[in-house]
């Protein structure tokens, strides 16, 4: 599945995963022999590569004549793509998409190869050795577009709130190499606005659009209008691009995030793109089946920790009205790890991908980045700094936030819109949650610049082991984990200033083997379900709290249709 919905009437588009590629390990005890396999997928859920760190080439052939383009939704971590034998593009990040166009193929049989590179190295300065798993294949979908000479990249639809009334500010990005004018029609809502499309190469078209009587998006009512862009020339379509968004807005006032003038009250869960039988390329259902256990459990939000989420998942939320905080890729990187000559590089291209190709999408409501980094450096702070910066420069319709560990000696507050930390009282600590939460927040608010900004907790949990029972509760039993993520959401659900809280975390996932070995089982164990989504007893206690802090979510929640 590419999107939820059809993005293209004029472009003829089809997916060429979805079936059965070659898949030749290029190292390991297997180097060089052919296997069919699913796609998309992980090749650590194909038998006897549960384990394979390397490269691994994957093939497919397509037909046709003329020009095309080639989209890789995700390809894990480190791609090469090649046609007929030729490199047309290469792509360092499992989390974000990228494209090549092909111009002038002959007619007949095209063979398309993708080499995938899952190993860890200096080459690398995000997907490294984590308490997360940077998995091996082509885990999201491959698509092949016809095109002529020029094509829609994308189009932004950035809604303004004026009064009752909406302006939708509209930015379309032309590429191709022929120079012949054309025209840009853009229809939402049956309003329509035609831009002139002149000049070579790559085109920005601008233009807005004034609405009244428009249903608002929102958690209750997640309205989505479809916006739909075509190239003309004397009045004959050539190429389209269609995509949706919400007429909402988001913006902190004070100590509050308000989305279109209402505060919110974040109940959320952290979650991985991880599943034992997929790896992190999960299929619709899967996505739709966490969906529906995290509606069950009341929750408003899902932080997609610590990568930009599959569009499909985002689509999802948007339909759901489940609000998103999306996070570029990093986790826990070191001052040394951010000094790595590739980090700054490769973190901007993952951030630059993750806004533009996610931007439409009404759930998405905060950008976050660097997880767990160096703020409380010099260094650290300038990076952040570059990051907030390039991302206030492809959008100024959302708030910025980055969730924080250091407690209490982070010097980055003044660049955040929202504060953000992660704690763990009563599991990395003994300090109780409601002194511990008091003394952080209290120090926030007298000796940073965080002070009087919205402050969220983005990580609060404990682990517990499915199936592990104790009647006395000790660490690592169901029964701890429950009582001690019962008490840490009461505290901060009831705390002053704060506006939400995320649980870390919604399901236990793979780390990779690399990386902390003391995790039991070479998981991260703090899910409230594990890897197979079967709920452990903290399941029903955040159910409980997440539901009686606003028992109309859930009613309403279980009543409609996933
Ligand atoms: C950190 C980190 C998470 C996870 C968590 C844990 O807060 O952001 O990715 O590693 O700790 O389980 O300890």
């Amino acid at each position: 599945m590419i999107r939820t919905f059809q993005t293209h009437a004029v472009r003829r588009q089809e997916e060429l995963t979805g079936r059965l590629w070659e898949f030749t390990p290029l190292g390991g005890e297997r180097a060089g022999e052919t296997f069919a396999v699913h796609t998309p997928s992980c090749w650590e859920s194909y038998p006897g590569f549960g384990l394979y760190r390397g490269e691994g080439r994957y093939a497919t052939s397509f037909c046709g004549e003329g020009n095309f383009r080639i989209e890789c939704k995700g390809v894990s971590h480190t791609a090469a793509v090649y046609v007929d034998g030729k490199k047309i593009a290469s792509h360092y990040n499992a989390y974000t998409a990228f494209s090549a166009a092909v111009y002038g193929l002959a007619a007949g049989e095209h063979r398309l190869e993708i080499v995938a590179d899952n190993r860890f190295s200096p080459a690398s300065a995000l997907h490294v050795p984590n308490d997360y798993m940077s998995y091996g294949g082509i885990s999201r979908p491959v698509l092949l577009e016809r095109i002529t000479d020029r094509f829609i990249s994308y189009i932004h639809a950035e809604p303004r709130r004026e009064g009752d009334k909406w302006r939708v500010r509209l930015r379309a990005l032309i590429e191709g190499a022929d120079g012949a004018e054309a025209v840009l029609r853009i229809l939402i809502a049956g309003k329509e606005l035609s831009l002139p499309v002149a000049g070579t190469g790559e085109c920005l078209a601008e233009g807005e659009l004034e609405f009244d009587g428009v249903r608002p998006w929102s958690p209750a009512d997640p309205a989505l209008y479809t916006v739909t862009a075509v190239l003309e020339r004397g009045g004959v379509p050539f190429d389209d691009l269609i995509d949706r968004f919400g007429f909402r807005e988001v913006r902190t006032e004070g100590n509050r995030i308000l989305l279109n003038g209402t505060p919110l009250k974040i109940k959320g869960v952290c979650r991985h793109e991880d599943h034992p039988h997929y790896g992190c390329a999960l299929p619709y259902a899967a996505m739709a089946h966490d969906l529906a256990l995290i509606r069950d459990l009341g929750a408003n939000s899902v932080r997609t920790s610590h990568y930009p989420n599959d569009e499909v998942f985002l689509d999802l939320c948007d339909e759901l009205g489940i609000l998103v905080w999306e996070e570029n890729h990093a986790r826990g990187l070191s001052l040394e790890q951010m000094q790595n000559p590739n980090f700054e590089r490769q973190a901007e291209e993952v951030t630059r991908e993750m806004v533009v190709q996610h931007y439409n999408h009404p759930s998405v409501y905060i950008w976050g980045i660097l997880n767990e980094c160096a703020s409380d450096t010099a260094f650290g702070k300038e990076c952040y700094e570059k990051q907030f910066a390039l991302i206030r420069s492809l959008d100024k319709s959302r708030p910025c936030s980055f969730a924080s560990c250091k407690f209490k000696t982070d010097i980055s507050f003044g660049l955040p819109d929202v504060v953000s930390y992660n704690i763990y009282p009563k599991w990395y600590h003994d300090t109780p949650a409601a002194e511990y939460l008091a003394d952080l927040y209290g120090w926030v608010q007298r000796e940073t610049e965080g002070a009087g900004k919205p402050f969220l907790i983005t990580e609060i949990g404990a682990g517990g082991l499915y199936g592990y029972r104790s009647p006395y509760a000790t660490k690592w039993s169901e029964e701890y984990q429950a009582k001690t993520l019962g008490e840490q959401l009461r505290v901060v659900l009831s705390f002053p200033g704060c506006a939400g809280v995320y649980i870390w975390q919604f399901c236990d996932i793979r780390i990779s083997e690399e990386w902390w070995g003391t995790r039991p089982r070479t998981m991260n164990n703090k899910g409230i379900v594990d890897e197979y989504r079967r709920p452990k007893l903290a399941y029903q206690t955040v159910k409980e709290i997440f539901c009686g802090a606003d028992s109309a979510v859930c009613e309403e929640n279980a009543g409609r249709e996933s």
